[in-house]
């Protein structure tokens, strides 16, 4: 009896453990954003190799956002209306949200200088 309450006992734990393995898998892709690095007119969205984020394939992201400037934000618009701001222009500091992105063009910018800071990707 007792062998079979410790077999149930294992199989259990190893239940818990099978359950936990895909569940931490499923944390999302991660995008870096950088907005004004020592005060620079320059504006990135990275992907986890470090390269510039130019097509996306549409799912849920987790966009961490470093904005070092007082100078610059970093927004982001997208199809059907869609719009993020993810700093305000005061605002030094890094923020992280996690985005479904669906199809559609996407633009990251500063809202203070949007006409030289900003990038497109596409997500399919
Ligand atoms: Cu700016």
């Amino acid at each position: 009896m007792t062998r079979i309450i410790v077999s149930s006992l294992i199989v259990a734990a190893l239940s818990a453990v099978l359950f936990l393995v895909p569940a931490s898998a499923m944390t999302h892709p991660k995008l870096t954003g950088t907005a004004g690095k020592n005060d620079a007119f320059i504006i990135t969205l990275k992907n986890a190799s470090g390269t510039l984020v130019k097509t996306l394939k549409a799912g849920t992201y987790t966009f961490v956002i470093h904005d070092d400037s007082t100078l610059h934000s970093f927004a982001l618009d997208g199809p059907h209306g869609f719009a993020k701001d993810f700093t305000t222009i005061p605002f030094k500091g890094t923020k992280t949200a996690t985005l479904t992105l669906k199809k559609g063009k996407y633009k990251y910018y500063c809202k203070a200088h949007e006409s030289t800071m900003f990038h497109f990707f596409t997500v399919k």
